[in-house]
């Protein structure tokens, strides 16, 4: 099934015109320390149940995506097992409970090769998929991203993950300051903070889309379909 060239899509603050020749949809930290009890999402206090809505809606827009051989890229945040890469600011922010680095139910919390550190098992990446490992909040520091697209010539991401406040909006402010125009979708993308979420959607689309667009995966799901 062929696909037109541009996609018009229902979105805040106006439609986005999707250039499917020069997109990407980029999946934030969909990992089990975020979204399975034991990780670090639990260790800084917070309900790991609260990020789970976004898996369906994803997984479905993943598959259609795949179907038109779009490129997908995954982010994961985590640190090399020497911690190396893993300002002491990071390591010291939090002043209760387990640390990075530490021993938790899924191995150690946010190292790479843990158990907890891997995509969760419904969103796996599929083979030629690139798969970025970050040591912070935005998926441009410290990483590859920005070479990676810019060799493809790709100007648009689509943003779904977790969370909205934090890596996903970092993600986002980097991106829009690079150059790419970013749609994020409400539905993929959730928080710890269900205001902080409404919030941070709000920030995006605010300002004639200061950062972005504001979109849902409905629209999306019946370009790809139709
Ligand atoms: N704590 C929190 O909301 N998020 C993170 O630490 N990382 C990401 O958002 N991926």
């Amino acid at each position: 099934m062929s696909l037109p060239r541009v996609l018009t899509l229902d979105a805040d603050p106006r439609p986005f015109a999707l250039d499917t020749a020069a997109c990407a949809l980029l999946v934030i930290d969909m990992q089990r320390d975020f979204l399975e009890p034991g990780g670090f999402g639990a260790s800084l206090g917070n309900d790991v149940s609260l990020l789970r809505r976004t898996i369906e809606p994803t997984r479905h827009l993943l598959a259609a995506w795949r179907a038109h051989g779009l490129p997908v890229i995954h982010t994961r945040e985590g640190h090399d097992p020497a911690l190396a890469d893993l300002p002491r600011s990071k390591y010291e922010r939090n002043l209760t409970g387990p640390r990075i680095g530490d021993l938790g139910p899924m191995g150690r919390i946010l190292v790479r090769g843990e158990p907890g550190h891997a995509i969760i098992h419904e969103l796996a990446p599929h083979a030629g998929e690139y798969v970025i490992d970050k040591p912070g909040k935005g998926a441009f520091w410290a990483t590859p991203l920005h070479a990676h697209l810019q060799e493809r010539r790709i100007r648009q991401l689509v943003v779904t993950g977790v969370t909205t406040e934090v890596c996903v909006h970092t993600t986002v402010r980097e991106a829009n300051d690079r150059g790419y125009d970013c749609l994020v979708l409400a539905d993929a993308t959730g928080s710890y903070f269900p205001e902080f979420h409404l919030a941070a959607l709000a920030m995006i689309r605010a300002q004639g889309g200061i950062f972005g667009w504001v979109g849902t995966t409905a629209p999306l799901l019946r370009a790809l379909s139709s």
